[in-house]
């Protein structure tokens, strides 16, 4: 039996699983688009302390084991979690869904617990927007926390990492000097490590390797956690260290930071000279009236010599 959109929707405010379950799976498959985003605006705004919090690393480093864990740990700690678990399309997918669901003990009779799997095709367009109203609708639907589980150091998980408030990076103990987490320049966008499988020999040199990388002069420190989801160490110190990290608003700021100091170093005459011409745009971008792409569209457009906008 098929429902209209207005009955689900009547259902999933009344907090029915059914009914957000039928509401992502449109979503996943790009229907309703319109009618969920017109819905969602007419609810109340998200408190800023409910966070989406990714976790990335290379294949086999330990994220679903960990989500899994982590699930335990908000519960715990009093916090109601959703997860979505993506997974890259390969001949593998359906035994890729099936093997992150196996690692993330599900609770049937937990109300605060969502676990949800994701195919994400690779180079799909959609997938962020489409990621972006998930993860509103399981806010808005009553879960604190949303976790993701990304695809790994792949691309395509950019869009996953641009989207979250919080990145954790896993890295493992490596034998070895050829540390792949290095190449994959995944640690620059960290927001805090975990050298995972903590229990294995070396993950004392990975700690030192990690925070040798990150502490250089200048840049804002870096969390570096060591944690064993099979020896449970660690945990607690997760999710302290994940809820310590700035909400939206303060990543808003922080990104904001962040392109000033790439701006300044391709306008620094400008940005003296003209603070008047920028500042508006950072303002602006800072309290949400013009996103991302418009803000850095108009930075570019400053006029280098008069500080006017050009275009
Ligand atoms: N020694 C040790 N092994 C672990 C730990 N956590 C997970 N593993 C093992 O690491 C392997 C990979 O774990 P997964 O959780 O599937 O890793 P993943 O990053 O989700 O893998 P993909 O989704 O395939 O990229 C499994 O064999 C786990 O049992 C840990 O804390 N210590
Ligand atoms: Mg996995």
């Amino acid at each position: 039996m098929s429902m209209t959109f207005a009955e689900v929707w009547e259902r999933f405010l009344r907090r029915d699983r059914r009914a957000l379950a039928r509401l992502l799976t449109w979503i996943a498959r790009g229907e309703q688009i319109a009618n969920i985003q017109a819905a969602l605006r007419g609810l109340p705004a998200i408190p800023d302390q409910n966070r989406v919090i990714a976790f990335t690393g290379s294949g086999g480093v330990g994220k679903s084991t960990l989500v899994g864990k982590m699930i335990a740990n908000f519960r715990h700690a009093g916090e109601s979690v959703a997860v979505l678990a993506c997974d890259p399309e390969s001949p593998l997918t359906g035994g890729a869904l099936l093997g992150d669901r196996l690692r993330m003990p599900n609770y049937p009779d937990d109300d605060g617990v969502y676990v949800r799997s994701l195919a994400t095709p690779s180079g799909h367009e959609a997938v962020p927007d489409q990621l972006d109203l998930m993860v509103q609708l399981l806010h808005q639907f009553g879960f604190h926390q949303v976790l993701i589980e990304t695809v790994g150091a792949g691309q395509g998980d950019t869009a996953v990492r641009q989207r979250a408030d919080v990145l954790v990076v896993l890295v493992q103990p490596e034998a070895g000097d050829d540390v792949q987490w290095e190449k994959a320049g995944l640690l620059e966008v960290a927001d805090l490590v975990v050298v995972h499988k903590a229990d294995l020999p070396g993950a004392d040199r990975t700690e030192a390797q990690v925070k040798a990388l990150l502490n250089l002069p200048g840049c804002r420190p870096i969390p570096v956690l060591r944690v064993s989801s099979s020896k449970n160490i660690g945990l607690d110190e997760l999710r302290q260290g994940i809820l310590a990290q700035p909400s939206r608003r303060g990543i808003r700021l922080r990104n904001a930071n962040t392109l000033l100091r790439l701006a300044q170093a391709a306008w620094v005459d400008l940005l003296h000279a003209h603070p008047e011409t920028w500042k508006p745009i950072l303002e602006q971008w800072q309290s949400g009236r013009i996103n991302d792409d418009e803000a850095a569209r108009q930075m570019l457009s400053l006029d280098k010599s008069t500080g006017s906008i050009t275009s």
